[in-house]
């Protein structure tokens, strides 16, 4: 299955990495505009050379309290880093965003894949995503971010978000986004407890019937801690395990932090997977 990201079409039969390149002010401590555009071109083109094949921008932190950004502070964070990746680095840039806006914005500056962790829930969004023409990750989340992760409740995790799914799809899909361009994801850590979380990934292979490519983040979420113990920088060899565990499963894309070390784990999965 080929999917075309702006001009760039990738194999997802094949799995992937796509390296988190955050760029809210935190990130950076210098503050100043010109400084961070520099720290996060730095950023992504170390990623590249590791191996990723995408980059995902972000500009707004979906942490529980967080505070709300306007859209000009996402565009003023997010759109100078997409146009220099863009004019510099031969990769795919996903633009880690729910504002219609900033969708617009950066596919018209280059982004190559839409990943909005509200499903496209905002005003609009739906249809910005398919007038842009480029493929979208649509994200389970239970909630808001705000609030999520007080005391998420299912029916059953697996059914529940296999309808939210096939709901965000149906409507993404009746405001003109090709079935061709939607790539879905369990939203780990979006509304679930740490046995949520481990249910959805012990039986991703049934979210695979749901008959589209698979996007996966795990990378140092607190649901590795929880099994670990370990704090979020000792959080690697965890990763490491689920990232593996999720290519064996079929995952197409995996957002990660470590991308040079998840790589070397995807080629051993991948080799293993040729060799039958
Ligand atoms: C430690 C490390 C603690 C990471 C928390 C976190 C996903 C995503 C995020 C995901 C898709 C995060 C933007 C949350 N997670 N997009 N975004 N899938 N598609 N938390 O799982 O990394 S941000």
């Amino acid at each position: 299955m080929k999917m075309n990201f702006a001009g760039r079409e990738l194999d997802l039969s094949f799995c992937h990495v796509m390296g988190i390149l955050n760029v809210t002010p935190d990130s950076f401590s210098d503050g100043g505009q010109f400084n961070s555009v520099e720290a996060g071109l730095r950023r992504a083109r170390q990623m590249v050379a590791d191996g990723a094949t995408f980059i995902d921008v972000g500009g707004e932190s979906t942490r529980p309290g967080a505070a709300q950004v306007s859209t000009q502070e996402e565009l003023d964070r997010v759109c100078p880093v997409v146009e220099a990746i863009a004019r510099e680095l031969e990769v795919v840039i996903s633009v880690d965003t729910s504002n219609p806006m900033v969708m617009a914005e950066t596919v018209r500056l280059g982004a190559g894949l839409i990943n909005d962790v509200r499903a496209l829930q905002r005003d609009g969004a739906p249809e910005v995503v398919a007038d842009a023409g480029v493929p979208v990750c649509i994200m389970h989340i239970q909630g808001e971010p705000e609030t999520m992760q007080d005391s998420p409740r299912y029916r059953n995790v697996r059914r529940d978000v296999s309808s939210f799914l096939t709901e965000r799809m149906r409507v993404a899909e009746g405001a003109g986004v090709l079935p061709e361009n939607i790539i879905l994801d369990p939203g780990f850590g979006f509304g679930k407890s740490v046995e949520h979380n481990l249910q959805l990934l012990a039986s991703l292979e049934q979210m695979h019937l749901l008959g589209h490519p698979l996007l996966i983040g795990v990378s140092r979420k607190s649901m590795l801690g929880a099994i670990t113990g370990r704090e979020v920088n000792e959080r690697l060899p965890a990763s490491l395990a689920a990232a593996t565990i999720s290519a064996m499963k079929g995952a197409s894309i995996l957002r990660v932090h470590d991308v040079r070390e998840t790589v070397d784990a995807v080629k051993v999965v991948t080799a293993v997977r040729e060799a039958v």
